[in-house]
């Protein structure tokens, strides 16, 4: 099920980068509505083409391809780059260089808006009996975090020095559904992560917005309050899921990190 407004905005050519990935799969079918053309982006192939689509390949770390990627594109949504705890290398071609990269063609090209798929694990070293929100200090429980957090801070630069708004999303789990206790807090459903990232993509003004991207569970880490401007209206929840997450993971070891920090098994990740 699509999660489409009656009236959608449209773009004239949108660009979703990491098309061939775990999230970019979802988005791919349901932001074809909002746009005249999609152009689909992976480093590799993927396959072909639909209608109304266009594929340009591109690795994140090659500054000319990327720069060819971003012509003529009115808005990306950026889910590209490595979404795991790595080795540094990779994650430094990815999300480090291939975010400079991604910015800069911005800048030249004029593109006015990037929705960024940033992490939760920007945060994941705050525990699970605290509530953050997008103004608290980042604590990453990792090089992805890390590397996150630095995506986060070259959006505010590109806003602040060359006017290119940015909606970073701290994405929180978004699977089918919830896969245990700690997806219970943290699940975000594939029909709210559309509407996060077309309220994204069409709030009038946005600057560089940081939003946690999160289903409209009962318990939350996590406070949207600052980011109210986005329009981001979650509509599903992880609740009907807990009886048989509960069932599956009876108890909680509370000496396991996993299950005391918010990132969960990130955090015991490494050194690589
Ligand atoms: C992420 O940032 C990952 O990309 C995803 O695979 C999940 O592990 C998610 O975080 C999570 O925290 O559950």
């Amino acid at each position: 099920m699509l999660a489409q407004p009656a009236t959608p905005i449209r773009f004239r050519r949108l660009l979703l980068t990491g098309a061939a990935g775990n999230l970019g799969k979802e988005l791919r079918p349901r932001l074809k509505v909002y746009c005249d053309t999609l152009r689909l982006s992976h480093r590799r192939d993927f396959g072909p083409a639909g209608d109304g689509e266009e594929i340009v390949l591109a690795a994140l770390e090659d500054k000319a391809q990327v720069l060819a990627l971003l012509q003529d594109v009115d808005a990306v949504v950026h889910m590209g780059g490595v979404s795991t705890e790595q080795p540094w290398d990779p994650i430094l071609a990815g999300n480090i260089v291939g975010m400079v990269n991604l910015y800069e063609a911005a800048r030249l090209h004029r593109v006015p808006r990037i929705v960024f798929a940033s992490s939760n694990h920007v945060t994941g070293f705050y525990r699970q009996d605290e509530v953050v929100s997008p103004q608290d200090p980042v604590r990453p429980d990792g090089f992805y975090g890390l590397s996150k957090a630095f995506g986060e801070n070259l959006a505010q630069l590109y806003w602040d020095k060359y006017g290119i708004e940015t909606v970073s999303l701290r994405i929180g789990s978004s699977f089918p559904e919830p896969k245990d206790r700690r997806m219970l807090a943290t699940w975000m459903s594939f029909d709210d992560l559309e509407r996060l990232v077309v309220a994204a993509l069409t709030a009038p003004i946005v600057g560089h917005s940081i939003i946690y991207g999160v289903s409209d569970n009962r318990t939350t880490w996590w406070d949207n309050t600052s980011a109210r401007h986005v329009g981001y209206l979650p509509q599903d929840s992880s609740e009907p899921f807990r009886a048989a997450v509960e069932a599956r993971q009876p108890v909680i070891d509370r000496k396991n990190p996993a299950a005391v920090y918010q990132g969960g098994g990130f955090v015991t990740q490494g050194p690589f």
